[in-house]
């Protein structure tokens, strides 16, 4: 039986990535670096998962020797370049640029109502999953999940399974008795993995990306119910 979803948040519950890339660009500016990231090039540095894991995995990739310190010295860079970007986030969340992606709250609030319990499983930070379900679900939006993982609970980020892992032992359910809903290619990987059946929902970010081994892919949720979900979960218990 179908006992609960467990959510990714960025791409997923909501369009966050355009935010999330002004917030590195206004960042960069903000640290006096001639960085700029445009569409293509963060659709190809969201293959790496984690906000300075992508600083770090740029930084490296420009091979930039006069920005060069030593080690201690460019985390320090990449965390002040990390939280200028996570507070920029916040705002543009806080002003309504973040919308959730069709059919989401729907869903969640219909498997809520069917008795299902709700997980979240993101490598994003603590704060941004905050600022967009406060404004979305409200003060009490904690209320609503059973088991939150993020960043700072998962340090190993995906497609490394940790998120998906901890989130099932949380909520003591086995893998067969959940389903996962992500966006990307490192999220199929991760929930796959941790042995859960993957729904996923493209956006304009990852439509390119393999989904090889998802239960289902679609565009988005819209129109995507309780019903729908507990047949393919029924039809992914025969494939196990
Ligand atoms: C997507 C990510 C995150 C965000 C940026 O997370 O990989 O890094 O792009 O957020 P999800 P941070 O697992 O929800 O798809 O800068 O806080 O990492
Ligand atoms: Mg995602």
């Amino acid at each position: 039986m179908l006992k609960a979803l467990i959510f990714d948040v960025d791409g997923t519950l909501a369009d966050t990535e355009m935010a999330h890339l002004a917030a590195f660009n206004l960042a960069f500016a903000e640290m006096g670096l001639d960085w700029h990231w445009d569409v293509p090039l963060y659709t190809r540095l969201l293959e790496v998962s984690g906000g300075k894991e992508r600083i770090h995995a740029y930084w490296k990739s420009r091979g930039d020797r006069s920005k060069e310190f030593d080690g201690g010295a460019v985390q320090a860079t990449v965390d002040r370049l990390h939280e200028i970007k996570t507070a920029v986030y916040e705002q543009a969340v806080q002003q309504g640029q973040v919308q959730m992606r069709p059919g989401a709250l729907q869903l969640m609030s219909a498997a809520t109502a069917a008795g299902m319990r709700l997980a979240i499983a993101t490598t994003t930070s603590p704060i941004n999953i905050h600022s967009l379900l406060k404004r979305w679900m409200g003060e009490d939006w904690r209320t609503q999940f059973s088991v939150i993982e993020d960043a700072a609970t998962a340090p190993r980020k995906k497609p490394h399974p940790m998120v998906y892992s901890q989130t099932l032992q949380r909520l003591g359910l086995p893998a067969h008795a959940c389903l996962a809903m992500e966006d990307s290619a490192n999220g199929l990987k991760a929930a796959c993995k941790a042995g859960l059946a993957t729904v996923i929902t493209t956006n304009a970010f990852t439509a390119h990306q393999d989904f090889d081994g998802a239960l289902r892919t679609q565009r988005s949720l819209e129109g995507i119910g309780l019903a729908q979900l507990r047949e393919w979960h029924r039809e992914s218990l025969t494939q196990r």
